[in-house]
């Protein structure tokens, strides 16, 4: 028998709100950064890879910025027992919207590399959505388990964008993202909870990892299923996650409220008319 491929074998289920959803592909006129083959490759696939986006200093003074900030929430968690919402303090930890407190980090979140992506890969009117630095411990090995971003907070529209910037090399090895190619085109799935965050997928055969170094960036769809995995290294695997939304994208609760995603301090243009 022919292979199913991804689609069937895997089986997902599609999140009730996303029946209907068509993929609409990113066609960009022209593109200011990214490659023919680049833009192909996140159409079929859901993610690219942008190597040498930013220099190894800009990163550097990224992580000079988040590694106190990251420090003090840990802490926060110790004082609470080690766990505070996704957060094992000693296994990986998430600190949350780092452009309100750093002007360093605002800067970055607008820096040309990604104007120049979520123009090519969103359009021309662009708001920072979500920010968050995640951190993988060595003490606590653990992986970060197969889900899409949009199956945490439902946006509409649900094709909205995650920069995952690497803040030290990554590979297999100490926990890079694997990503199930072409599933984005089902848009949001369902998802269940576990103790260590929500699951869409139990397998991905296709799987694909991500190994990146300082300076690149995975670009992934946020219906892109990805997972990472543990870190077995002898350091600390530290990663900057940018989101970016076209503007007026809303958060759609449950009960169909919509909400606005413009909260100036973190939710700011990054790219209005182009520009
Ligand atoms: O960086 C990680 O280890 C996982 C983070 C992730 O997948 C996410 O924040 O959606």
């Amino acid at each position: 028998m022919d292979d199913p491929g991804p689609l069937e074998r895997t089986a997902p289920r599609r999140h009730p709100q996303s029946e209907g959803f068509e993929w609409r592909p990113a066609r960009p006129e022209p593109a200011r950064r990214l490659s023919p083959a680049a833009i192909d490759g996140f159409n079929r696939d859901g993610f690219c890879v942008v190597r040498g986006a930013f220099t190894p200093a800009e990163i550097a003074a990224v992580a000079a910025e988040i590694d106190p900030m990251e420090a003090a929430h840990a802490e926060f968690a110790r004082a609470r027992g080690g766990r505070v919402r996704l957060t094992d303090a000693e296994a990986i930890t998430f600190t949350l919207h780092l452009v309100k407190r750093s002007p360093v980090l605002r800067a970055f979140a607008a820096h040309p590399a990604i104007k120049d992506i979520v123009h090519d890969l969103i359009g021309p009117d662009v708001r920072l959505y979500w920010d968050q630095a995640v951190y993988k411990k060595t003490e606590k090995p653990q992986d970060f388990p197969w889900h899409q971003d949009n199956g945490y907070s439902f946006v509409e529209p649900q094709q909205y964008l995650t920069l995952w910037i690497p803040l030290v090399d990554v590979d297999e090895a100490n926990g890079c993202p694997w990503i199930a190619p072409g599933l984005h085109r089902l848009g949001t799935l369902e998802h269940r909870p576990t103790d260590i965050g929500l699951v869409c997928l139990d397998a991905a055969p296709d799987a694909v990892a991500a190994p990146a170094r300082i300076g690149d960036v995975v670009v992934f769809s946020s219906l892109a299923p990805h997972r990472t995995g543990p870190n077995l290294g002898d350091a600390v695997r530290k990663a900057y996650i940018l989101q970016y939304a076209p503007d007026g994208a809303v958060v759609v609760l449950p009960d169909g409220q919509r909400l606005p995603q413009t909260d100036p301090d973190r939710q700011f243009f990054v790219l209005q008319g182009g520009r």
